[in-house]
């Protein structure tokens, strides 16, 4: 008989010594006496991957996060065959590992160690479950930073935490709370001005912990699965998440109306009162784009059903509301209701496929609907099945966009709020439990549902919003940060779960606004309009239970301070899709906190509240009741502030004084910031002239404008429009020349041209090269109307 003591751990084991290696094209096989082999491969010259096996071969190589279309290439790759060790060595990076113990340390060319295995290596058997707890252990230097990891409610910095990643339904979750919805098992180490990242490609259950335990140690683990991961060179913060980016993969455009205005409740119903709420944003003018239908839509909550009563036609309706500029986004959730008269449940039931138990019961848990059966859309089959559901919905009754919810998965009223982990997946034909399938259900799902909406809003672009992630969701889905609450230590959470996800690849991402969970105050709803303009996914969206939550519940001066800032995100549109472009052709983040912006800037690696939007506005949220304004860093550069126009230095902290219908917002100088006119809803004019804001600056200055067709396919066909301004500033002279790519052709015909800053008076202008004769009058105030193709404004002054 096995005695308890026997079952109990036995300790962690180690790699022995290495006998044997072997070079296959880009990898390198190093094998160990114990039966150890780490594959080192190289992927590009700064992003090697290590994977481990204690088994003496590897299972199947397989991963949902990794881009399969994505690229990669290396200029070098040599071998080297040491006393003690072996020598892997690239153009960035070289990489020893140890004949002794396997261990591996990573230095750049001249040989400052960037990374370093502490234990390296090492694992527990788990007779349990069989397989390894699989362990990584790194040593720490003093000073050393960590930032990523998706959408963790702490400091930016996670030095001194442990964090946890298991998709969780964490409602009304609190500072520092593990685990959350979302799951990016991705850092960046910043150490000595040298940043790298680890990417711990495993879906179990993970763990990190940077230097929490040990002051000197950052460690990470899996309950399952390999030792896989991903080693990414910087040296640059931003080479790390851009090839982070690249590695896990990049989202299309959205349609641009998905960067507007979105309102959101639980719920809105009947169709009165959903028109009654887009009614009032067009009487109000509050800009607005998308209305969303929560759970109340449906019939019993049974997805892809109507509730006929609150709902007698929504085909007319959505129409209706499509006419007056909204777009309609539903909400979908995993769970199937347990009714043999719902064709969506026999359908599934009839194909078998929903999840199992381990011994051939179908997984059952309750949720909105009730008793409930799970889609396992870890399996391919299901997943197309999924998709093709989705086409009365958006064919026939027109909705717009899909919000997948309860996808972590989340099962009420049971331990643990999910699945048990017996429950048996897929896997894309790699049958596992759900210890393994857990993290990245929500993501298939997500996977799933985008590409039913794809095919059926073809040719115009999908949009998915999902709660919960893993790494790579990115590729098909926006995401939001679940419930959170009312409160002013929320707004800040809020913050840097954005900042957070922007680095971590997931950059298409907002919080609800105003809080989902409670009442904000006017106040706090106002401050949080003024943070949420600036994210990426922008829409307010509360539970419902405590009253009202749309901007007219707040009292005028909230109303006009709303209106506002919205009108200000709709008039930076170009900008902010702009920035979408960037995000999707090289990775590189939306939103940039500042240790990504200047990380040479030590004063930068404990900021959490400034960050940069887009490339050359600074925004710092006011994140306190009663504030006329705040103290706030301001990174290096000469900044504009946007409010006033004052030119102030950066690389220091200041005070900055702001009214109730102000937040400290910043424009780097020689910036051009394109803007649109207000519009209520993306389309709604067409207009003659875009605005270009010109900050002067005593140098040069490159800024981008890309536009295309707003929706549709056409521009991966080369039909869009990137224009690159280059800006030269001189003390009596200014000089923009444009340079434009492309096929589209915009609407619009003329610049207008707003000169901010200018140290001279206008003494002459040129535009491609032919004198402009203006008086005081036509030349007021600085501003210039241009045709819109102009090549170089040319200006002198005295
Ligand atoms: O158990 O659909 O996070 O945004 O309004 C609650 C109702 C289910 C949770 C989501 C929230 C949504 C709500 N849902």
């Amino acid at each position: 008989m096995i005695t308890n003591t026997e079952l109990e751990f036995k300790g962690d084991l180690y790699p022995s010594k290495i006998v044997e290696f072997k070079k296959e094209v880009d990898s390198v096989y190093f094998y160990t006496d114990n039966s150890v082999i780490l594959k080192v491969t190289v992927l590009r010259d700064s992003l090697l991957r290590f994977r481990y096996t204690t088994k003496g071969y590897f299972s199947k190589d397989f991963s949902y996060a990794i881009d399969k279309t994505q690229s990669h290439g290396y200029n070098l790759l040599e071998l080297a065959d040491d006393i003690d060790c072996y020598i892997i060595q690239t153009s960035k990076v070289i990489c020893k590992i140890q004949k002794e113990d396997l261990r591996v340390s990573i230095t750049d060319l001249e040989g400052n160690c960037i990374l370093e295995d502490e234990l390296g290596f090492h694992w527990e058997e788990s007779y349990h479950f069989g397989g390894n707890i699989v362990k990584m252990s790194k040593a720490s230097k003093d000073g050393e930073c960590f930032y990523g990891l998706g959408d963790k409610a702490s400091q930016m910095n996670l030095k001194g935490k442990r964090v946890e990643n298991f998709a969780t339904d964490q409602y009304a979750y609190h500072k520092d709370q593990e685990p959350l919805y979302k799951v990016v098992p991705f850092y960046i180490g910043l150490q000595n001005k040298n940043s790298y990242g680890i990417f711990f490609d495993n879906t179990f259950k993970t763990t990190f912990d940077f230097c929490h335990e040990r002051r000197n140690v950052t460690s990470f683990w899996a309950e399952g699965g390999e030792m896989n991961y991903y080693f990414i060179y910087g040296p640059q913060m931003q080479d790390v998440v851009t090839t982070y980016t690249h590695l896990t993969g990049k989202p299309e455009l959205p349609p641009l109306w998905a960067l507007g205005y979105h309102q959101c409740k639980w719920s809105y119903y009947p169709e009165s009162k959903v028109k009654e709420v887009t009614g009032k944003f067009r009487e109000l003018k509050i800009p607005c784009d998308a209305i969303y239908l929560d759970i109340d839509y449906m019939e019993g909550f049974r997805c892809f059903t109507w509730n006929k009563e609150y709902f007698p036609d929504p085909k007319k309706m959505v129409a209706e509301l499509a006419e007056d500029g909204f777009k309609t986004v539903v909400i979908i959730d995993p769970g199937i209701k347990i009714d043999k008269d719902y064709w969506v449940y026999n359908e599934a039931l009839e194909k078998d496929y929903f999840c199992k138990r381990a011994d051939g019961p179908y997984m059952k848990g309750k949720v909105w609907p009730g008793e409930c059966n799970f889609p396992d859309y870890t399996n391919p089959e299901v997943r197309e099945w999924w998709a093709g559901l989705f086409k009365e919905l958006i064919s026939d009754i027109g909705v717009k966009g899909v919000w997948n919810d309860m996808n972590e998965p989340a099962v009420m009223e049971v331990p643990g709020k999910t699945f048990p982990m017996d429950v048996r997946h897929d896997y894309d034909g790699n049958p596992c439990s759900h210890r393994k399938a857990h993290n990245i259900y929500g993501t298939q799902m997500a996977r799933a549902t985008y590409e039913g909406v794809k095919q059926f809003a073809y040719p115009k672009r999908p949009f998915i919003i999902t709660r919960s992630a893993y790494s790579g969701a990115q590729r098909y889905t926006s995401s939001w940060t679940g419930d959170n609450v009312a409160s002013w230590e929320h707004l800040w959470i809020a913050n840097i779960q954005v900042q957070r996800m922007s680095i971590s690849g997931m950059g298409f991402t907002g919080s609800d606004i105003g809080g989902f969970a409670e009442q904000p105050t006017g106040e706090l709803y106002a401050r949080w309009i003024q943070l949420g303009v600036f994210h990426p996914f922008c829409r307010t969206h509360s539970s419902g239970d405590h009253g009202d939550q749309e901007p007219w519940s707040f009292d005028e001066e909230v109303i006009d301070i709303t209106r506002k800032f919205v009108e200000l995100r709709y008039q930076l549109l170009p900008y902010l899709y702009t920035m979408f472009w960037e995000y999707i052709n090289d990775g590189v983040p939306m939103l940039k906190p500042l240790v990504y912006f200047d990380q040479e800037d030590t004063q930068t690696h404990y900021r959490t509240d400034e960050f940069i939007f887009g490339n050359q506005i600074l925004v710092c949220p006011i994140l306190e009741p009663n504030a006329q304004g705040r103290r706030m860093y301001l990174p290096t550069g000469n900044w504009y502030n946007y409010w006033t126009d004052e030119l102030v230095n950066g690389k220091k902290e200041l005070w900055v004084q702001t009214d109730f219908d102000q937040i400290p917002i910043f424009v780097k100088e020689g910036a051009i910031i394109p803007k649109y006119p207000v519009q209520q809803y993306v389309g709604e004019l067409e207009f003659e002239e875009i605005t270009l804001e010109v900050y002067f600056k005593l140098g040069k200055e490159k800024s981008v404008l890309y536009e295309d067709a707003q929706d549709g396919y056409d521009y991966n066909k080369g039909r869009f429009s990137l224009a690159t301004f280059s800006f030269t500033g001189k003390e009596k002279e200014l000089i923009i020349q444009q340079h434009k790519e492309g096929k589209f052709v915009t609407n619009y015909t003329k610049f207008k041209i707003n000169l901010h800053g200018l140290p001279f008076k206008v003494k002459k202008i040129m535009i491609d090269k032919e004198h402009i004769s203006f008086n005081d009058a036509s030349f007021n105030l600085n501003t210039l109307i241009v045709d819109k193709d102009f090549t170089e404004i040319y200006i002198t002054g005295v």
